[in-house]
């Protein structure tokens, strides 16, 4: 919205982040997309933040006034080890592998994976950017919600997006390449694609290294493996040796996949190894 009473005045009004550059960001209110300055502030702005904007007359340009509170904010770990916001307000993450480096053969190897997360009740879309194969399905998963791209690097998240909206596919090139050439992400991206829809394309992953004051956040990841610790004797079980564990039950039942258990104490162990 913006409010503008006669030139001369102080304009101002509400938007959506679409991208953070550091120095400033890209606002897009009201039909218009403007490059606010931060002046001096200390939080971070990401992509996806609802923010207020000024214009005073003697000012160069606009630039941010406040935040408004985030309903949720989605950091990554840096490489030293420390939360870097990405995007703020997501309503959904999306979840982006390629099936064997991207072999448009389709999607037949991972099949069984798939399954498993299909019955956890999780969406899974097989989607091809390039053939197009599955773009229908993927574009109405996105309806009515702002979605965020996740994944390692060079899975195809940009290129999903590209085929989405071709205002992405303009702007990509722009945006990304790194000294090699290669066109990867350096910083989240709103897209708009509705009223109530938006995608938003981010840096990819390279490895992962979860925060070690999280350690009892590995368990949260696996709604399954979550969901039973309730039943083990001890309220604290881990669900590596411990007696009476519900989870190690459940899996020698066949109740949760061998892989999901065996992802989990995979990253169990990394937490550890990460706890000072
Ligand atoms: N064969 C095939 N190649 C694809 C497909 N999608 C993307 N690629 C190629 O994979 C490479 C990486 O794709 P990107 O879309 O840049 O990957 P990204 O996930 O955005 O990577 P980051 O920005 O580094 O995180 C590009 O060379 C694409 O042309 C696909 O569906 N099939
Ligand atoms: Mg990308
Ligand atoms: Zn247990």
């Amino acid at each position: 919205m913006v409010e503008q009473q006669a030139s001369k005045d102080t304009i101002g009004g509400t938007g959506t982040v679409l991208a953070s550059y550091g120095r400033g960001v890209l606002v897009q209110a009201a039909g218009m997309t403007l490059h606010c300055a931060l002046s001096g502030r200390k939080q971070r702005i990401v992509c996806g933040d609802r923010v207020t904007w000024v214009y005073p007359p003697s000012a160069d340009g606009p630039s941010i006034q406040s935040i408004e509170p985030r309903r949720n904010l989605i950091e990554r770990i840096d490489a030293r080890g420390r939360a870097e916001p990405v995007a703020a307000n997501i309503d959904r993450l999306a979840i982006v592998v390629a099936a064997e480096h991207k072999l448009d053969l389709g999607t037949e190897t991972i099949r069984p994976e798939l399954r498993t997360y299909r019955d956890l009740h999780m969406n899974c879309i097989e989607v091809a950017s390039q053939s197009g194969a599955g773009m229908d399905d993927f574009k109405r998963s996105l309806t009515g919600s702002v979605t965020l791209l996740v994944g390692q690097s060079g899975v195809g998240k940009s290129s999903l997006v590209n085929a989405l909206t071709p205002e992405a596919a303009a702007q990509t090139a722009e945006l990304t390449r790194d000294v090699e050439g290669r066109h990867t992400t350096t910083t989240a991206r709103w897209y708009t694609l509705d009223a109530n829809s938006a995608i938003i394309d981010a840096p990819g992953v390279r490895d992962f290294a979860p925060p070690a004051s999280l350690v009892r956040a590995a368990e949260r990841g696996f709604i399954e493996i979550h969901q039973l610790s309730v039943n083990c004797r001890f309220k604290d079980c881990r669900h590596m040796e411990e007696p009476g564990c519900a989870v190690r039950t459940a899996v020698v039942a066949q109740e949760i996949a061998p892989r999901r258990y065996e992802s989990y104490r995979r990253l169990f162990r990394l937490y550890e190894k990460l706890a000072p």
